[in-house]
């Protein structure tokens, strides 16, 4: 076969969403660069592109849900909801893409095939399902945090007659589900929303639920505009104090610890914030221990557990809903979560106790009985963190692949680089803040463009970072996780939902402010300690 002409740019990016928008505006207008950018959807959106599951918005409130590089986009754009749909989510990357040009140097519905490292050259040949071959000095992975479908297979799925619908998979055009008799699998943050959403719509509803988790309401409500008003006023003040929070989320994080404070004050502050809404809210507003003091772990359930049964009608319904995990995973909320389960019309599956068997011509079989049902909405989630960058095939220095690299967990320095694949960079990777995402993601973009205009400005061809450098992050981070209640509880935070997927800690759970600090210091020594240029450690000054 004749080898494709290669075509010779700067950097790859790969991703559409929040992070690879803002890369390509960054290398190709801030930088200068040459960029190449895919994305294996049709078109910019990311995450929201996908996610168009009935019901789907952003948990996080919007004030710190969305870029701050450009005051003047953060000023004109007028966000109408408290936390937006995914329609508004993704007309607001559109206005980005088109504000800033950025569609022009995408192709998209482009899956990339292989990274592969070339070490006479030191560039990257990127191949794509097109049959196309680039090669690029620097690469860009911007996949997503939470992209790589998790798709059970049942048995007998493909003897259902009926539709079956991932939710991050959901059509273009709207799915008709007005007195329908629909089934949903799973009750992490997509299963909730969905049924929330649909409820009161379907003809009959059907939850196969296998773990209930601690669900707050959102309390949606219109934003309030003295809060947006104050931080126009304050903008430079508001990004830094988001960034150098613990969180990002943006909103008041508490100082205070629930074991320094008696049961009724922890109870009072716990529900305070229920009534106000917000599952990060929940988990960081009240008190700075819930994810660490089993103690504060124990109050705040305590309050959640108590509202779910005032709210279920049926104890043994509200008996089936009600945790028996700490409260560990990535915190959820919902309005008219539970109630939805006080509808004549919504059915609650255990299938713990009555395992899915099997999907049949009608429907689905859970234990001894057979639910019959229209459409079946899968929402289990995603292969998390790592997954959609080991589905490209990636080969470093010494032909060491990532899928070796990574067999038994994912090695990376700062959740940006890992040793061994010189030049490439990835947004929020693995071993990356344990916080809200788009701000974070452009607090990374920024780190690695100081990176790559180094290795530019420097003449070097190569930067990466050193194994020790790895190998400290790595043990920083697993320290820190040990501290906290999250590898207690099983979850796409730790690997736990994907069978056969290695069960460690994926992320750097010190808060983003330390996170800010490591970045900044490699700047402050010219990415010189934790890197090899050219394959070389720094000469010590
Ligand atoms: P999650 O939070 O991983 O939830 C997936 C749900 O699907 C969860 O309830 C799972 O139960 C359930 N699940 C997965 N596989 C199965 C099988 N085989 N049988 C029955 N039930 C199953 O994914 P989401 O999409 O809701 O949210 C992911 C993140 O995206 C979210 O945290 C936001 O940050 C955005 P389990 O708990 O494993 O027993």
């Amino acid at each position: 076969a004749t080898r494709p002409d290669v075509i010779e740019v700067d950097a790859v990016v790969i991703g559409g969403g929040f992070a690879g928008l803002y890369t390509v505006h960054t290398l190709r207008d801030d930088l200068g660069l040459t960029v190449q950018a895919f994305d294996n959807a049709s078109d910019v959106g990311g995450t929201w592109y996908w996610n168009r599951y009935p019901g789907a918005r952003s948990d996080t409130e919007v004030n710190a849900y969305c870029y701050f590089f450009d005051q003047e986009l953060y000023n004109e754009w007028k966000w109408t909801e408290r936390y937006p749909r995914q329609s508004e989510i993704l007309a607001y990357l559109n206005h980005v893409a088109d504000r800033y040009d950025l569609r022009k140097s995408y192709q998209f519905s482009t899956q990339i095939e292989s990274l592969i490292f070339d070490e006479e050259t030191d560039r990257w040949f990127v191949s794509t399902d097109k049959g196309q071959l680039y090669s690029a000095q620097f690469l860009v992975e911007a996949v997503g945090l939470l992209s790589a479908t998790n798709v059970p297979e049942f048995p007998g799925q493909e003897n259902f007659r009926g539709e079956i619908y991932h939710t991050a998979r959901w059509p273009h055009e709207p799915v008709d589900l007005a007195g329908k008799r629909v089934g949903v699998i799973g009750t992490g943050s997509s299963g909730i929303q969905v049924i929330s959403e649909i409820a009161p719509i379907v003809g009959h509803l059907t939850v196969f639920q296998r773990t209930p988790q601690w669900v707050v309401p959102s309390r949606h409500r219109p934003i309030d505009p003295d809060l947006i008003e104050s931080i126009r006023n304050d903008y430079e003040g508001y990004h830094h104090d988001l960034l150098y929070s613990t969180t990002a989320f943006g909103f008041p994080e508490s100082a205070v610890s629930a074991e320094s404070v008696d049961e009724a004050a922890r109870r009072e502050a716990f529900e305070k914030v229920y009534d106000d809404g917000g599952g990060f809210q929940y988990m960081f507003k009240a008190f700075n221990d819930v994810g660490t003091s089993l103690v504060a772990n124990k109050s705040a359930t305590d309050v959640i557990e108590k509202r779910i049964r005032e709210t279920v009608n049926d104890p043994i319904v509200a008996e089936l809903l009600v945790p028996t995990d700490l409260y560990a995973k990535r915190p959820l909320c919902c309005d008219d979560y539970y109630e939805a389960y006080n509808r004549a019309t919504t059915t609650l599956v255990d299938v713990k106790q009555n395992p899915i068997v099997e999907f049949t011509e009608k429907g689905i079989r859970a234990g001894d009985t057979e639910y019959e049902l229209d459409v079946i909405v899968l929402a289990t989630g995603f292969d998390a963190v790592s997954g959609n960058q080991l589905r490209i095939f990636q080969q470093g220095r010494n032909g060491l692949t990532l899928q070796d690299k990574w067999r038994d967990r994912a090695y990376t320095y700062l959740g940006t680089m890992t040793a061994g694949f010189p030049n490439m960079y990835m947004v929020y990777g693995p071993m990356g803040p344990f916080t809200n995402q788009p701000p974070v993601h452009e607090a990374q973009v920024d780190w690695i463009a100081d990176a790559i205009k180094h290795t530019v400005d420097s003449g070097a061809a190569t930067l990466e970072p050193t194994q020790k450098a790895e190998d400290d992050w790595m043990e920083l981070c697993d320290a820190g996780a040990a501290m906290t209640l999250f590898p207690r509880v099983n979850s796409w935070i730790n690997g736990a939902n994907i069978p056969g997927k290695p069960v460690v800690n994926y992320f750097f759970m010190g808060g983003m402010a330390a996170y800010m600090d490591f970045m900044n210091a490699d700047r402050d020594s010219e990415f010189g300690e934790h890197f090899l240029t050219d394959g070389h450690p720094a000469r010590v000054k």
